[in-house]
């Protein structure tokens, strides 16, 4: 090389390191994750398991006061809890060690009220171990959930219940080896057995248990945790206010750190927000936390659990899914089907990203730097990604498929290590030439997945309407996922009528009422059909084109309620407690003060051995009875009280409430309303049902 040459080179290299140089990575914007956040966000998907006294007695919430002689799974093993999870896809698992009734999964020093008081291994046993050691081998991280409320402890309420509550965590967090994530339930105070006093203990849940230096002991004993607590005790992860599996379709991952958090904060975030406080979806796979066994067939299905995927990790959140774990100590063969198939179809819809290996192009490029380039967003590196000038805020990037490509799921991902940033977005696809709106949405964070019907297109382009700062948009995926066919609904008139809704218009359902598993060789649905007593109805959505069949709805109807007749109102839009769907409720009027009654006439003499309630479904007007009594009468006038007590969780998890009691013979019902979730007055029905025999 001549002289020249070689001077030449070296300036090429001054000039671009100088260039390099001149392009400065961009600043953070707000607030930022934490490694321990990072860490946390990027395992996407992990497991929950729901393991108590209340596994053998059919609860929700343990009162404290059931015997530890009822804990003895005979085939308890964590190594298939784990194997499970692992095959599921899942990263990690958090385990119960001690739920609201106090009961301890491990021998622990403080209490007798544990594991070592059981027959199970006679009371050698400690299932915490178990779980630590299974994790291990299967290369999953462990979490502890450990409620704050202790429904057994004398000294619930009390200042030493403190320092019992920092010693359980002490016990937890040095012998069981790294512990990923720590779980503070929000249930807080209320009645219990408390050591046999039989009372309610209210607590302030903001000042009780001095967090600020709870949360300095567990940040002590595990540096790399994340702490989940509710949102008035701001911590590393935020609940989203539901329990029903999803987080808004906007989601900010920022709070304020101080002041309430009312639900929409939760679900949402809040857009200005001073505090990284990330969303965290809990959902059970079937309806409740523990196992009941009368919940064995209504474990979700797969299409329910994707829909559940897509408004979680889909929507800028993880997802911890619940196995209640069986009273063998096993994960119930359903679930485990349930869970696989959800992974499969998790990898179906995700086994080819069309955006790898295209040519990517952007509106602006930081500095006109390489290492700010639009194909840093489709490089499949999560470290690397596109920005833009810093006064930029609108902004596309075009994805050129090179041919004709069917796609319906948009995958992008922002660089959040500087913050989250874009507020709007819209995905266009080049259709015969012409840009065509597939998509629009709000705004992204870690993850974003977008659903749209499928689109054949030569080029997509990705446009950021609206950010807070330069986006930095670290991945784009583009994906062709196979349709998958929801379940439809059925629902029962009060005059009897039966509909089945199918989830889309093109399916058509199929149904049997002999208790047969429906096929396309069923009878086909095609209006509502009128029906008298107690029935049951099984049906499929079925898409001829395809041949595929959904998931199958079964639903058991008691007597019909065409008779029925609520007591004392005037007001027709009562009628929505008996109409069979559940999305119509109605409530008391606003000047009753509780106890609060709702009698209904029945129409004739039946013989009632228990009582349904579903409270309102809707978010914003609940008015959900949480303490009640139950009579039933002949005439209206002399009443025999038949339940009475509590209906656990309903304000997080607002199921179908269903009480047994004894055979009796009566015309007229009554719900007592005692308390509801709110403190106040307001209280609503969605329906309300009898069970008979
Ligand atoms: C709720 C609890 O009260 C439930 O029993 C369950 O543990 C769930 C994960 O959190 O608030």
């Amino acid at each position: 090389m001549s002289r020249f040459h070689s001077m030449i080179m070296l300036f090429c290299l001054f000039i671009s390191s100088f260039s390099y140089a001149q392009t400065k990575a961009p600043a953070p914007f707000g607030p930022v994750p934490t490694e321990n956040q990072m860490r946390w966000q990027e395992m996407e998907y992990y497991a929950f398991v729901h393991f108590s006294l209340n596994t053998y007695t059919d609860q929700s919430w343990g009162y404290g006061n059931e015997d530890v002689k009822l804990f003895n799974p005979e085939k308890l093993d964590c190594r298939q809890w784990a194997r499970t999870c692992k095959e599921a896809g899942m990263k990690g698992i958090i385990i119960t060690a001690k739920h609201h009734c106090g009961f301890c999964l491990w021998p622990s020093k403080y209490t007798e009220y544990s594991v070592k008081n059981a027959p199970w291994k006679n009371g050698k046993g400690d299932v915490v171990k178990e779980m630590a050691d299974a994790c291990k081998e299967y290369g999953l991280k462990l979490g502890i959930y450990l409620s704050p409320w202790d429904r057994n402890s004398t000294d619930y309420g009390k200042p030493e219940y403190i320092t019992y509550f920092r010693n359980q965590l002490t016990e937890l967090l040095t012998n069981y080896g790294p512990i990923f994530e720590i779980w503070f339930d929000g249930a807080n105070g209320g009645s219990g057995y408390y050591g046999g006093a039989n009372e309610t203990r209210k607590i302030d849940a903001k000042t009780y248990y001095d967090w600020a230096n709870t949360y300095k002991l567990i940040r002590k004993l595990q540096p790399n945790i994340v702490i989940w607590n509710d949102g008035g005790n701001r911590a590393d992860l935020r609940w989203v206010g539901t329990e029903g599996g999803s987080v808004g379709e906007t989601n900010w991952s920022l709070l304020n750190a101080t002041g309430d958090v009312p639900y929409e904060m939760l679900h949402y975030g809040v857009e200005n927000g001073n505090a990284w406080v990330p969303a965290e979806v809990n959902t059970s796979i079937r309806p409740e936390w523990f196992y009941h066994p009368g919940e064995n067939s209504r474990v979700k299905t797969v299409p329910q659990l994707m829909e559940t995927y897509y408004n979680s990790i889909g929507h800028n959140g993880t997802l911890l899914l619940n196995f209640p774990i069986d009273t063998k100590g096993l994960i119930y063969e359903n679930d485990v089907k349930a869970a696989l198939a959800f992974a499969d179809a998790v990898k179906k819809a995700f086994a080819v990203n069309l955006a790898a290996n295209t040519k990517a192009t952007a509106s602006n490029v930081r500095g006109n730097a390489k290492q700010f380039a639009a194909a840093m967003a489709a490089d499949s590196n999560k470290n690397t990604y596109w920005a833009t000038d810093d006064n930029v805020t609108n902004a596309s990037l075009t994805i050129d498929f090179g041919k004709s490509t069917k796609f319906n799921r948009f995958l992008v991902q922002e660089y959040i290590r500087l913050g989250q940033r874009v507020k709007t977005f819209t995905v266009e696809a080049l259709v015969d030439g012409n840009w065509k709106e597939v998509a629009n949405a709000t705004t992204i964070g870690y993850k974003r997945i977008l659903r749209f019907s499928t689109v054949k297109a030569t080029k997509v382009r990705f446009s950021i309407t609206d950010s807070k700062a330069c986006p930095l948009i670290s991945n784009i995926s583009i994906y062709n996922a196979p349709q998958i066919l929801a379940s439809p609904s059925i629902i029962r008139s009060q005059s009897g009528d039966i509909n089945i809704i199918p989830a889309d218009a093109e399916s058509v359902v199929y149904y049997t009422m002999d208790g047969t598993i429906p096929t396309a060789k069923s009878k086909k649905y095609t209006a509502p059909f009128q029906t008298e007593g107690k029935v049951q109805v099984s049906a499929i959505a079925y898409e001829p084109a395809s041949g595929k069949s959904s998931p199958m709805t079964h639903e058991k109807f008691d007597i019909e309620k065409k008779n029925w007749k609520i007591v004392g109102t005037e007001d027709e839009k009562a009628s929505a407690i008996l109409d069979g769907n559940p999305a119509t409720a109605w409530h008391q009027s606003k000047d009753k003060k509780l106890p609060v009654d709702l009698i209904i006439d029945l129409g004739n003499e039946e013989n009632l051995s228990g009582f349904r309630y579903l409270p309102e479904q809707t978010l914003w007007n609940p008015g959900i009875i949480t303490d009640y009594q139950f009579y039933v009468s002949e005439d209206n006038i002399e009443w025999k009280l038949v339940s009475q007590g509590e209906f656990s969780n309903i304000r997080n998890n607002p199921l179908w409430q269903t009480k047994n009691f004894e055979r009796v013979k009566a015309r007229y019902i009554k719900l007592s309303a005692l308390k509801n979730t709110e403190h106040n007055d307001n209280i609503g029905y969605a329906e309300i049902d009898v069970i008979t025999n």
